[in-house]
Order: C-alpha cells, then structure tokens, then sequence
C-alpha cells in the first residue's frame, strides 16, 4: 500500500514529507495506522547525525498511537479496528529478561529493532524502490506503520489518540521512573532535575505516589508556573543560587532528598543529583539520555555511605501490561495530560516541532494525520 510520512533521508537534513510503499504485515507483525505522534528528543538526537548508532533513510518517531488496519499470521493479541500505542521497548513475556520480572528490557528483538528492520531482517518501507529504515521499532512519524505484535500495547477505544499517543514515551518514561524504578512512598522527599516534557511527567508521578516535598530544579523560570500546576512544592532555578547547588538542595531537604531525578541528560547535572540525595539510602535516578560518549563520575564516598545511582529506560515499563494501565489513569483523570501539550502541528509542519523543542518553548507538540 501507499502511505504518507515524515522522512529522514539524511543527518542534519530537514525532514521530508513523502509518499511511501508499505509492505503488509509478515507473520507476528501487524499494520497500524498512526493517529498521532509525538515529538521528542531522540528523534532529533539520531536526525542530528550526533547518535552513532543512526541509520538513513529513515521513518522517525515513537511516541505515537493508532488503530490496527490488519494483522499478519499467527497474530493472536491483537484484531483489525483495536487501538494500540507502539513500543519502543517490547514485551515478549518469553525472553530471559521478561521472565527474570527484574528489568523491562526485553531482549527479543533488540538486534533488528537497532538495526532499523523488522524481526525478519527486512524493512518494510520503500522510497522509489529504495529501502527505508524502521527507526526504534516504532516510525511513527508515517501514517502507517508495520510493527510486531509485541510491540504493540493494546488501550481502551475511547482514549483520544492526540493525548495518549504522549503516553508512547514522556508520560510513562516519567511517572513510570517514580513508581516501577525509584519506588517512591507516601511522605517522600524528591529533587527534580529538568522540567520539561519528562521532568513535569516525574513531578506528577510524585504528587501521585504521594511525595510530601517536590522540588524542581531548572534553568528556565518559565518552567515554574506549570510544574507548581502539576505538584511541584519548591522551584529552585541554579542560575539565582549562586554556587553549588548541592549544599543548597541538601539543605532545603533536610539532609538531602530520598529520590532525585536526572530529567535533562546533562551528567554535571547526574552527579548534582546523586550528590543531593540523603546519606544512607538517597536513590538518584538517570533518565536523561547524555550525548555519546560522555561520562558521569562522583566520589566513591558518596556510594560507599549509602547513596544509590541507577538508571531507567521507558520509566521501568513493561509496554504490553503498564501501558494501557496509563492510559486508564488518564482516563480516569488520576493524572493530566491535556495541559502539557502545547502545541499541535499537521504533518508538513513536523520540522517546526522540533524548533519549538530546541527553543524550550513546547512542552510537547503533536502531530495529527
Ligand atoms: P526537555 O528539553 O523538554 O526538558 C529538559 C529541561 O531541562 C528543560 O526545561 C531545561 O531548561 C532543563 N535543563 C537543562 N539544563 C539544565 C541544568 N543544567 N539544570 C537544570 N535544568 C536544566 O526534555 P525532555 O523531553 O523532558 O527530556 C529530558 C531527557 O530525558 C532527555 O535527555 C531525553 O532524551 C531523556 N529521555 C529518556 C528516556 C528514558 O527512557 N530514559 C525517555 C524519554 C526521554
Ligand atoms: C526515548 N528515549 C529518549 C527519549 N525518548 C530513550 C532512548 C534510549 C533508551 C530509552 C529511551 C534506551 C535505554 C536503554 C536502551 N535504550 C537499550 C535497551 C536495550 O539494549 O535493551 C534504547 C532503546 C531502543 C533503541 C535504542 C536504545 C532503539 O530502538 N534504537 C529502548
Ligand atoms: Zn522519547
């Protein structure tokens, strides 16, 4: 079939709106057709040419959600006319990892998935003839998409597409980072690092875990009116404070929080949020995503006296199962989505979505087919 997309034909390179051959499904695969997309971060990190892992011509994007146009064979979980949100992190519930119920890195298709083509070794997706790349297993910014069956989670009908497709990473990515990896409780203390489109989403996983303090920490004073919106107790903006900033959280917590988040990928601020955590069991929590090659360091001293540093992908999810868990969360109302998408854009416009992000003047934008 024919389908319209947002290509990235090389690094560096504005992307371009074209038609595009789409192959049906192979067995275990499945035909989506994309709704609405989200624009996020990694997407401009691998256009940039700065991910050394990136792959051209490609589909990008993967936080989106849609309806299942058809299924290939051997496909159980999922029937023509079902919403879906595709996942960039799988779930087989087979693998080592998925049975281990330690980590949510499923490992099933993790090579094909890097390499841009489907569990088979092919792409679906042809320009002129020329093959173009899958792009995190998920290539939402094309109106249809070809996707494994495990990597499709499948939510309720009456989910509006242009706010759960945010779901697809940011939502989970954020509140998941407080509830599946930090394991926050009730009465809690945090520090949250980066108030964007991931820090807002951890700030709202606080208030819901039940955080007493909430604090925010960012460069940008605009940032401060929504995140007090979303539960956020005490802004902190690092440029005001003058010197180290760590003394300063340290104090503000009374002896340093029990969760820090790292929301903005820069490791001078990874290490600011390990150092501010309390001494003895402070959990410091990297999400942000560093540039390649950088490295975090710290003293020993800060590890050797209790301080945790972990990490977490997609928030500690298991795609398939938490997912359209969220999803009921939005629905229900527990948590907000509406106010932290700014802007709405219709595919052609997709590069001004990325401006936007760069000038920190979206939270998130979305695209609507
Ligand atoms: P964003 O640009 O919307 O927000 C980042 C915020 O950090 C901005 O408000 C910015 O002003 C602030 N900031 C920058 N430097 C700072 C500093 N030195 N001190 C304090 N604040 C500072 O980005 P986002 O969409 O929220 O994404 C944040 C990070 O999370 C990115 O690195 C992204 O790649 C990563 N991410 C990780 C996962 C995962 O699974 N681990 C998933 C999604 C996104
Ligand atoms: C999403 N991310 C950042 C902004 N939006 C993001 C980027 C990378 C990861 C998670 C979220 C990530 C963490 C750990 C891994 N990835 C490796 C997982 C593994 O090896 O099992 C990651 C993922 C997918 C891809 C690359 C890296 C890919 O499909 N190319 C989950
Ligand atoms: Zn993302």
């Amino acid at each position: 079939m024919k389908t319209r997309a947002a290509v990235a034909f090389a690094a560096k390179k504005p992307l371009e709106i074209v038609e595009l051959d789409l192959d049906g499904p192979k067995a275990g695969e499945v035909l989506v057709e994309i709704k609405a997309t989200g624009i996020c971060h990694t997407d401009y990190f691998t256009l940039s040419g700065a991910d050394p892992e990136g792959l051209f011509p490609c589909v990008l994007g993967h936080e989106g959600a849609g309806i299942v146009v058809d299924v290939g064979a051997g496909v159980t979980s999922l029937k023509k006319g079902d919403h879906v949100i595709p996942l960039y992190t799988p779930e087989c519930r087979q693998c080592k990892s998925c049975l281990s119920r330690k980590t949510n890195l499923c490992t099933s298709i993790r090579a094909t998935q890097g390499k841009g083509v489907m569990p088979d070794g092919t792409s679906r997706f042809k320009c002129d003839g020329a093959t173009v790349l899958h792009y995190m297993g998920t290539s939402t910014f094309s109106n249809h998409i070809v996707a494994p069956e495990i990597a499709l989670a499948k939510i309720r009908e009456d989910a509006p597409f242009d706010k759960v497709c945010y779901i697809g990473c940011g939502v989970t990515t954020g509140i998941g980072a407080v509830i599946w990896t930090a394991k926050a409780e009730p009465g809690c203390r945090a520090v949250v690092f980066g108030l964007g489109g991931i820090g807002l989403n951890v700030i709202q996983g606080l208030r819901m875990a039940g955080a007493e303090m909430i604090v925010g920490v960012d460069i940008n004073p605009a940032r401060k009116n929504i995140a007090e919106k979303f539960g956020m107790t005490h802004f902190v903006n690092p440029t005001e404070v003058g010197g180290d900033i760590v003394p300063y959280l340290v104090n503000l917590t009374d002896g340093g929080a029990d969760y820090t988040f790292d929301a903005t990928g820069n490791v001078t601020v990874m290490r600011q949020a390990l150092e501010s955590c309390h001494r003895g069991w402070g959990k410091s929590i990297v999400i942000g995503v560093a540039p390649s090659g950088a490295e975090i360091s710290t003293r020993p001293f800060q590890l050797v006296t209790g301080r945790v540093w972990m990490g977490t992908a997609f928030g500690g999810a298991r795609g398939r199962t938490d997912v359209p868990r969220i999803v009921d969360w939005y629905m229900n109302g527990k948590i907000n989505i509406d106010d932290l998408i700014t802007h709405k854009l219709p595919l052609e416009r997709i590069n001004e979505g990325f401006d936007l992000m760069h000038a920190g003047e979206s939270i998130r934008s979305v695209v609507e087919f």
